[in-house]
């Protein structure tokens, strides 16, 4: 029994030291664990709150270090399967001194994208307070889009609270507009949907934080809030009771790369519900782990424990 749930595509992440080159010049790399959803599992549990990451890797090097990566953050592994048949995934990250870094994957058919529906129906989805979705998982196989439908299904007769982040990843999808209409069906599914405002170009057609909400508040009876990131600036919030607020986010003095912030968001705002705070304040805790996430050069390392995020928002009240 766990408070989290999610689903994914871990990855090992090599990323490089040599700010400013290409990845065909880098030499110097550190690895890491990544992967959208495991990255809010991380930050999830550094928080405090038991989590279990569903996913398949493969009988080799990446997946053996993924597991230890997994034990290390006390993340659960009931749902973690292996094979001797398929990889793990892995991938490259540049750093750069300004913008988001280029990222290349070695992710196709990976032993996630073989994932096993049938690990689904071993879920103890008692004391599940909130499972956390996004669109990378649905993209990388068809397989993987089927499982993840039927744990939604699960996840719905089990009645737990959904977040969803659309997450987009082009390069797996076979269209743009193949991607943008599976990831808004998707989201009908969720209870609170968080795009980013570049992303809400692509799929409603508009960067317009209200434009945006209104679209995913419209098309579904069940998404009841919608919370636009805008980067820096913070989040634009809208519920379905008709309720609207910006929440500024807060100013960081250096960048080092910006990958892991969007991850950190969601954990920010999932910890906070599960704890019974207020969704505002949720939505502060989501803008000030996006803060520290961006100081970090993985994706996850710069996720804060319970003190550091206190020490933080109490010099920084909002
Ligand atoms: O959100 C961070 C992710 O981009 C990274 O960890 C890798 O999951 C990943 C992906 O598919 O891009």
């Amino acid at each position: 029994m766990s408070e989290f749930l999610t689903i994914g595509e871990p990855i090992a992440l090599f990323a490089s030291e040599d700010v400013d080159k290409s990845l065909k010049d880098a030499v110097h790399f550190h690895k890491f664990l990544a992967g959208a959803e495991v990255n809010v599992a991380v930050g999830v549990s550094r928080l405090g709150h038991s989590a279990q990451y569903i996913t398949r890797v493969g009988e080799d090097p990446f997946g053996d270090f993924i597991k230890d990566q997994l034990a290390e953050n006390h993340i659960g592994t009931d749902y973690v399967s292996s094979t001797p048949d398929y990889w793990t995934a892995f991938q490259l990250k540049d750093r750069v001194s300004h913008g988001d870094p280029s990222i290349f994957y070695f992710r196709r058919g990976s032993a996630a994208a073989h994932f096993e529906k049938s690990t689904l129906d071993k879920i103890d989805f008692s004391g599940v307070k909130f499972a956390h979705l996004s669109g990378i998982f649905p993209a990388i196989s068809d397989q993987a889009l089927d499982a993840f439908k039927y744990l939604i299904q699960l996840l719905h007769e089990h009645n737990i609270r959904t977040t969803f982040d659309p997450n987009l990843r082009p390069q797996l999808w076979s269209s743009q507009e193949k991607m943008a209409s599976t990831l808004n069906e998707l989201a009908k599914e969720a209870e609170i949907i968080l795009p980013g405002d570049n992303e809400g170009k692509i799929l409603v057609g508009s960067d317009d934080p209200k434009t945006i909400a209104d679209f995913y508040l419209n098309q579904s009876d069940r998404t009841k809030t919608v919370v636009v990131k805008t980067g820096a600036k913070g989040a634009y919030v809208q519920t379905k009771d008709g309720e609207n607020y910006t929440v500024p986010g807060f100013k960081v003095d250096k960048v080092v790369d910006t990958v892991g912030a969007g991850d950190g968001f969601a954990l920010g705002l999932v910890t906070a519900l599960m704890e019974g705070k207020s969704l505002r304040d949720a939505v502060v805790r989501a803008n000030a782990v996006g803060a520290f996430a961006v100081q970090a050069p993985g994706d996850n390392d710069g996720y804060p424990t319970p003190e550091k995020l206190e020490a933080f928002l109490k010099a920084n009240p909002r």
